[in-house]
């Protein structure tokens, strides 16, 4: 932290103030936690000895104070910002209200009224614009949608820059601007495959995180897309037979340069929840460790399938720093089909969509009875009503 003076924000008992630290650091402001009793430097402020207090630095205590009283308290389940599985906090409690909202989707219609969603959009989308928005219609709320690359100023994202060139608007006045207009912000902004370090920084949705003064989540951002993830989960459940099953994510051929948003978050949900997760590639497609960590890695594909309870289809680039976002194999021996298929537990089949026939999946196994394609998609419409569920819930007036 810098070092420009501490001023604690927060006072209270342990479990909140980890809360608080969380929510601020999560919003892109360092934060730390200090024990009165054990810190001889802090019989100089005004919180006195005999709880812990959460501090921020002098310059970041007026961002500090309005994002904390955003929130009415400190439980668990609302939340401020939604970009990985850690966010939902508890997740059986997570789980049953994914089966209550699926049950009854219109009951918390109210929750949301005269609360405006903003959802912005730098790359193409079918299911998350529908769900989403569909999600907000459920509670109540109204819904704007923005296009960044169609209709919208050309927007900068580098400070610095001399703005001589071809983009007329810089996402740091971008950003606050929207904030102006709505409650809730949903962003999706894919890797741009150049740039590792730029991609596993979220660079942009941290701005929006920092300077959009409203709760964001993440619609598929550089290095994760949780909300599908959180319907993946949702979908195993409601078809898993044993308790711990085996589920396989596999990697697939793709003409196309694709981001790792998609495998990182299924791979950190899964192992998170507790499955039995093997992942399956070529060599060289190694997946970031911090989202794999729990997951056995195997490079013989047939061999990973065998006793599959769930298969998941997915191509990714390459996340090495060497080969980073490049194509390194298009082998459709890797292609799934009834020959991998085969030496499952009966396997049921899943893909996050859109997805390309024959390079992914054969025609035979997409249409086949295990195919869970539509039932993952239409669970998006569940996890993002969750989602804005719990961040409604953290707003206050
Ligand atoms: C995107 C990706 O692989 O991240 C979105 C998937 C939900 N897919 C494509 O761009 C084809
Ligand atoms: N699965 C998914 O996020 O699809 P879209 O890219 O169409 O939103």
């Amino acid at each position: 932290m810098a070092d420009d003076g501490l001023k604690c924000v927060f006072k209270g008992q342990t479990f909140e103030a980890e809360i608080v630290r969380s929510r601020l650091e999560d919003s892109g402001i360092p934060a730390m936690i200090q024990n009165n009793s054990l810190s001889a430097v802090f019989s100089s402020y005004t919180y006195t000895a005999g709880d812990v207090t959460v501090m921020v630095n002098a310059s970041d205590e007026t961002a500090a104070r309005a994002l904390l009283a955003d929130r009415s308290d400190t439980r668990p389940n609302v939340m401020r910002t939604f970009t990985k599985v850690q966010d939902l906090g508890d997740m059986d409690l997570a789980l049953r209200e994914a089966f209550e909202i699926k049950k009854e989707r219109f009951k918390f219609s109210e929750l949301g009224k005269n609360r405006t969603l903003l959802m912005v959009f730098f790359n193409s989308s079918l299911r998350t614009r529908l769900s989403t928005q569909k999600a907000a219609m459920n509670l109540g709320m109204n819904v704007i949608v923005l296009d960044v690359n169609q209709g919208a100023w050309k927007l900068e994202t580098e400070r610095g820059v001399v703005m001589d060139g071809d983009k007329s608007e810089h996402l740091l006045e971008a950003i606050p601007v929207m904030g102006c207009y709505c409650d809730v912000i949903g962003v999706r902004s894919f890797a741009h495959l150049t740039d590792k370090a730029e991609d596993y920084e979220e660079r942009i949705l941290n701005q929006f995180i920092k300077y959009s003064g409203k709760p964001v989540f993440s619609m598929e951002a550089a290095t994760g897309h949780p909300l599908q993830s959180f319907a993946d989960w949702i979908t195993i459940e409601e078809h898993k037979t044993v308790k711990r099953p085996k589920v396989v994510m596999s990697w697939a051929p793709h003409p196309k340069s694709l981001p790792q948003a998609v495998p990182n978050s299924f791979a950190q949900w899964m192992t998170y929840v507790g499955y039995d997760v093997v992942i399956t590639h070529p060599e060289g497609y190694e997946l970031e460790p911090e989202f794999t960590k729990g997951a056995r890695i195997e490079y013989d594909q047939m061999k990973a399938f065998e006793g599959a309870d769930f298969v998941y289809a997915k191509n990714w680039s390459a996340a090495s720093a060497e080969h980073y976002g490049q194509i390194l194999s298009i082998d459709r021996s890797w292609t799934v089909g009834e020959r991998q298929m085969s030496v499952t537990d009966n396997a049921y089949f899943m893909h996050c969509l859109p997805v390309r026939r024959n390079m992914i999946v054969t025609d035979d196994v997409i249409e086949g009875p295990r195919s869970l394609v539509i039932p993952e998609a239409a669970n998006r419409e569940i996890s993002a009503t969750v989602v804005l569920k719990r961040i409604l819930e953290g707003l206050s007036d």
